[in-house]
């Protein structure tokens, strides 16, 4: 079973120069896991929360490359909340945790590193569901 404590912040690499920052994340050196999708969030409006489910065997970074938002995760005991502000900093999430992503800045822009192709058989989208399989 996955626990919040399972649940870290990655500090990335940061190469910085005159003409600004570039952060490389590589495979298997920077995080565990082999990324096999890139997608990001974005024009999230005020107020409005993402995420809202757990996976079965995904494990994905967040990264706020713009701006801010706090991810709540949850593994059906203990919850804990992290801000993410910064290019260089990403929040490992392994597979069996529920999240929702709240309080996003204007402009705020979350990259999620995934280390799957999308699947929806793949989500606990019901939060019953998802305790009865963290066996809570
Ligand atoms: C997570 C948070 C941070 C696709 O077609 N392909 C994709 O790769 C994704 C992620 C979503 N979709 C479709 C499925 C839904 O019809 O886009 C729609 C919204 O997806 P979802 O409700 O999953 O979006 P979020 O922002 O609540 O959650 C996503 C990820 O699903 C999730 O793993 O951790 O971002």
């Amino acid at each position: 079973m996955s626990s919040v404590n399972d649940c870290k912040i990655i500090y990335l690499p940061r190469i910085a120069s005159r003409q600004g920052c570039i952060s490389p994340v590589t495979s298997c050196k920077d995080i565990s896991f082999d990324i096999g999708r890139v997608y990001y969030l974005y024009d999230v409006p005020d107020g409005e929360s993402r995420g809202g489910h757990a996976h079965m065997q995904l494990q994905q970074l967040l990264v706020a490359v713009m701006g801010s938002f706090d991810v709540v995760i949850d593994d059906g005991r203990e919850k804990k909340r992290f801000t993410l502000n910064r290019g260089d900093q990403g929040l490992f999430i392994p597979k069996l945790i529920w999240r929702e992503l709240e309080n996003f800045s204007t402009g705020g822009i979350c990259l999620v590193l995934a280390s799957d192709i999308y699947d929806e058989k793949d989500y606990y989208r019901d939060y019953d569901a998802f305790l009865r399989a963290q066996n809570r």
